[in-house]
């Protein structure tokens, strides 16, 4: 039970409770956007799914949605989809439930000193980095084959994989392939198809509604240390992204996911 809460409304217009002494993180970390109910729908419109239209363009989560990402279903962070169940907020476990129990108020900084905090539980986190060795997960999420690779590994992978469908997806369905970068124009034209930015290649902007929506989870899932802040809503929102890309056009795999239930 949290005795002193604070109710936080999320950009999707969900309202949650929270700790007071967390309401602050949470105003300025529920990030610009929601998934559903926010500007991507009002710019869709009624524009079919693997449609162009002059007003489409991504829409950016912004990489402070830590706690949209956290609340998971109960904030509408990500962009859901129709008839797919949804994890609401990452839990935890006793003590590192909230942003304070892991950042410091103060430098906002996990100190390291504060490491023993997770190796009470994590045996196997003895320095920093090692939290990235972290799996609790039985499943391999990313259908790699590899179920002893770390649940950041598994993110990791399946980042990868949006990555790839997205780009599939972009060649055939709208004529002009995509290309990321973790810096401004974060999507642009990669015209010669090459993966890198080069001069000439501007802003992405054939957008359809399809990839619109997958370019948001990647995007949100990327920038909000999703490993950590919520691995299984995170793990559910790409792999929905990649088995909606490949059910608009068979080149795109998505073989061997296994979506987290919970
Ligand atoms: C007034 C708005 C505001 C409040 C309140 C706020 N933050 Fe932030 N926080 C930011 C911004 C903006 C950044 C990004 C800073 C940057 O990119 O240099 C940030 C960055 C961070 C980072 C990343 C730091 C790093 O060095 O990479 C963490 C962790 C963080 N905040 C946690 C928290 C926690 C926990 C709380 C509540 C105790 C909180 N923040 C409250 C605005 C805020
Ligand atoms: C279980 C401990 C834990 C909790 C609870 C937690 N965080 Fe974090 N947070 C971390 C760790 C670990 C990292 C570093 C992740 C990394 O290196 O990728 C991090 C990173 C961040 C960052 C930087 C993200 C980035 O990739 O730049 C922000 C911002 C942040 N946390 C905010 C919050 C907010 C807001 C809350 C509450 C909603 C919260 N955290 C709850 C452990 C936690
Ligand atoms: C009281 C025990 C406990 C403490 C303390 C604890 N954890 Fe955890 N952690 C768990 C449990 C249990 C899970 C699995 C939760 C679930 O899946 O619902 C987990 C899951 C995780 C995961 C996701 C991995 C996955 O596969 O689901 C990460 C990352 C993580 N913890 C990091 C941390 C960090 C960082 C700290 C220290 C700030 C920490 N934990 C402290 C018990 C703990
Ligand atoms: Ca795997
Ligand atoms: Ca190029």
């Amino acid at each position: 039970m949290i005795a002193n809460t604070t109710a936080v409304t999320f950009p999707s217009q969900m309202e949650v409770e929270v700790a007071s002494a967390n309401a602050s993180c949470f105003t300025c970390h529920q990030g610009m956007e929601g998934g559903i109910n926010g500007r991507m729908d009002n710019l869709i419109g009624t524009t079919g799914l693997d449609e162009k239209a002059e007003s489409l363009r991504a829409v950016d989560p912004h990489y402070l949605n830590v706690a949209g990402l956290n609340m998971g279903s109960e904030s509408n962070a990500g962009y859901q989809y129709e008839g797919k169940v949804y994890a609401a907020r990452f839990e935890h476990a006793n003590s590192v439930e909230t942003c304070t129990d892991c950042h410091d108020p103060h430098t906002l900084h996990l100190a390291d000193p504060g490491i023993e905090k997770c190796s009470m539980c994590h045996a196997e986190v003895v320095s920093w980095p090692d939290l990235k060795k972290i799996r609790r997960t039985k499943a391999d999420l990313d259908g790699d084959g590899n179920t002893s690779e770390s649940t950041f590994d598994e993110i990791d992978g399946l980042l990868k994989r949006t990555e790839e469908a997205l780009k599939l997806y972009s060649k055939d369905n709208a004529d002009a392939q995509i290309g990321i970068v973790d810096h401004y124009p974060y999507w642009f034209m990669d015209a010669n198809g090459n993966g890198a930015q080069d001069e000439g290649e501007g802003s992405y902007k054939d957008w359809t509604p399809r990839m619109m929506h997958a370019a948001f989870n990647y995007k949100l899932v990327k920038t909000t240390g999703a490993f950590v802040h919520n691995p299984v809503y995170a793990a559910q929102l790409l792999i929905d992204s990649i088995e909606d890309l490949a059910s608009s056009n068979p080149s795109i795999s998505a073989d061997g996911l296994k979506r987290p239930e919970g």
